[in-house]
């Protein structure tokens, strides 16, 4: 089989997580790297040995010789570089938050589909390994059949030392994390319908809101609370962990701080430790989420083999992003948003 050449574009703070994420890659690797900042272009290029390195967008796409593109820039560029990967025929990976928009999302899935290219949003906390042991648990029937569940993320981490864009935009935690623990609850209790949303600003030194509570209504009958906060400070910091709790008919499953996975079902009560794997280039307390971009990273090398469309196409991300945009909707106006008026 041959190997399939990417080119990543933005060789900021987290595309060195995507690059040793493809370095460990069967299958693929990144022949050539894009950043208008000489300085990261030179960090990344040196770091991971590659020679092709790009000031423009454009320039690269116009030397071309790769089959897909990983856009690892911040939302604000996601639209006029997935349009131009589009254009040029490319597959594309783009970052979370997929868009500044709904408009500009439904654009650049359409974009993709007309030039039938492939199209994911790396949204990779549902490739977390404790996030899939919970769902693989649901899955086996052993708690029943769900009708509750809570995603919850609650931290006071310092995010904005590595992130500082994030002290700085109007919106703050929905967009950026909140969309995440929104995804998650898509991938646990199906597609929502509609959402209720309260937000608040807690931190003075911010821009937008860093404490959001959602309830969402799922299409098969589960009411869900997404629950995210940068304001909470807790004996023990759990970032970047997303903690669970579901309730079904026949017993309940808790993912709780330190990856521990309580099951409780008519056969008893298991406890097991579900940690994610601390890869040789990680760092705690990041390993969590470095090892989900190796395992999404596998997952579209085997869509694009397959010719399969991955879990989280850009048509599927719009059920995502659509519950972001709703709950900015709902805690503005204080009201219950169906999705209907995104989708
Ligand atoms: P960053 O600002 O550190 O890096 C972005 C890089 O892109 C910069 O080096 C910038 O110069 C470059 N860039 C911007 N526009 C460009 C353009 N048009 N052409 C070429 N280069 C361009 O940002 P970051 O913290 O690395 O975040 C990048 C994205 O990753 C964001 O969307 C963020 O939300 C996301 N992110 C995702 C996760 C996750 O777990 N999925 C975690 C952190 C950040
Ligand atoms: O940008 C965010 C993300 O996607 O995961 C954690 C983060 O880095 C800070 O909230």
């Amino acid at each position: 089989m041959t190997e399939l050449k990417g080119a990543l574009i933005g060789c900021g703070f987290f595309a060195v997580n995507q690059m040793h994420g493809w370095s460990d890659a069967a299958g693929a690797r990144i022949v050539a790297i894009c950043d208008r900042d000489p300085a990261r272009l030179q960090i990344v290029g040196d770091t991971f040995g590659i020679e092709r390195r790009y000031s423009s967008a454009e320039a690269l796409f116009a030397d071309g010789g790769f089959d897909f593109v990983d856009i690892a820039t911040t939302v604000a560029s996601h639209r006029r570089l997935v349009e131009m990967a589009a254009a040029n025929g490319v597959a594309t990976i783009c970052q979370k938050p997929f868009a500044p928009t709904m408009e500009d999302a439904a654009a650049m899935v359409a974009a993709c589909d007309r030039a039938g290219v492939a199209f994911m949003i790396h949204e990779n906390f549902r490739w977390q390994s404790p996030i899939r042991a919970a769902k693989a648990t649901i899955d086996s029937g052993a708690i029943g059949e769900v009708f509750w569940g809570r995603v919850s993320f609650r931290s006071a981490y310092d995010v904005f030392s590595g992130q500082p864009y994030l002290a700085t935009g109007k919106r703050f935690i929905i967009e950026d994390l909140g969309i995440h623990a929104l995804d998650i609850a898509r991938f646990l209790f199906g597609n929502a319908t509609a959402v209720t949303a309260r937000t608040r600003r807690v931190n003075p030194a911010i821009a937008g809101e860093d404490v959001a509570t959602m309830m969402l209504d799922h299409a098969a009958g589960i009411t869900s609370i997404v629950d995210c906060s940068y304001a909470t400070r807790l004996p023990v910091e759990p970032f970047p962990e997303t903690l669970l709790e579901v309730d079904g008919s026949k017993g309940t499953l808790r993912l709780s701080q330190s990856y521990r996975l309580s099951v409780h079902s008519p056969d008893g009560t298991e406890v097991s430790d579900v940690q994610p794997r601390l890869l040789p280039w990680a760092s705690r307390p990041w390993h969590n989420i470095q090892e989900s971009v190796g395992l999404i990273q596998r997952h579209w090398v085997e869509c694009l083999r397959d010719g399969r469309e991955p879990d989280t196409s850009g048509r599927d991300n719009l059920q995502t992003f659509a519950l972001v945009e709703a709950s900015y909707l709902s805690a503005a106006e204080k009201r219950t948003v169906p999705l209907s008026e995104f989708l």
